[in-house]
């Protein structure tokens, strides 16, 4: 029996992760949704997440009654849970250039993660445009992600990083949730934008953003850009 917790769609990049790596990989799971009402220790989100964690955050895999929090533990976890599901590549040298990707994508990209949250909802190609203007750490960032990408297909037998889709690909999806988002103005190399676009097109993450549409739940405390739901930049 397996369980994921997940806070609100629209905002929460981590939660995406796991959810979209158990569909792409086909394992089925019961899907836990938190109301992010606040992150003050009073509030029910975290009420509800005691029980599960100490460290108050999602995502939360709960396996056989195990709960396992933070989401390169969940990869770990299910790598070890479901070993022919494809978590990891299978060829020693691909599985450490995905483990590697994945760590530094949870350790590091700050700029992206400060000046540009996830918001799969928004559109706000202002705020994209003065942050890539500003920030020179955010560009650092994107450029980053992208020529790591793009050396990583040369060497894919595709569709995805590393051919079949796997853990790695969910990690990176949110990034593209953001580039949507905020429209970075980034020169993105054609084959990753193939691969971009294949990504946005599964039917997971399609799946994904309808229902974070269907929430309809602005949460003010994670909107630094804008004050209501449908109010311009
Ligand atoms: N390193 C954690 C980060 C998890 C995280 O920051 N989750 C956010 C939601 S996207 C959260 O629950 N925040 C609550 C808080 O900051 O108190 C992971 O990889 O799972």
């Amino acid at each position: 029996m397996l369980q994921l917790l997940i806070g609100n769609k629209n905002y929460s990049s981590w939660s995406l992760r796991p959810w979209l790596a158990l569909h792409g990989l086909g394992i089925a799971f019961e899907e836990v949704p938190l109301r992010f009402d606040g992150f003050g220790m009073d509030a029910q989100f975290k009420q509800r997440l005691r029980r599960f964690t100490p460290s108050g955050k999602v995502p939360v895999l709960v396996l056989d009654g195990v709960a396992v929090w933070d989401s390169l533990a969940i990869a770990e976890t299910l790598a070890e849970a479901f070993p022919h599901a494809g978590v990891w590549p299978g060829a020693p040298a691909e599985r450490a250039q995905a483990r590697g990707l994945c760590a530094d994508i949870h350790s590091g990209f700050t700029a992206l993660r400060q000046h540009c949250p996830m918001n799969v909802g928004a559109r706000l190609p202002a705020v994209g445009a003065r942050v890539w203007q500003e920030q020179a750490d955010l560009r650092e960032d994107v450029h980053h992600l992208l020529e790591r990408c793009a050396s990583l297909l040369q060497d894919s037998s595709g569709p995805m990083l590393f051919g079949a889709f796997g853990m790695a690909d969910a990690y990176l999806a949110p990034v593209w949730l953001r580039l949507q988002t905020y429209a970075l103005p980034c020169a993105m190399p054609a084959s990753v934008q193939a691969y971009v676009q294949r990504v946005l097109a599964l039917p997971a993450l399609q799946q994904w953003c309808a229902d974070a549409a269907a929430e309809n739940d602005f949460v003010p405390f994670l909107e630094p850009y804008r004050s209501g739901p449908t109010l311009p930049e």
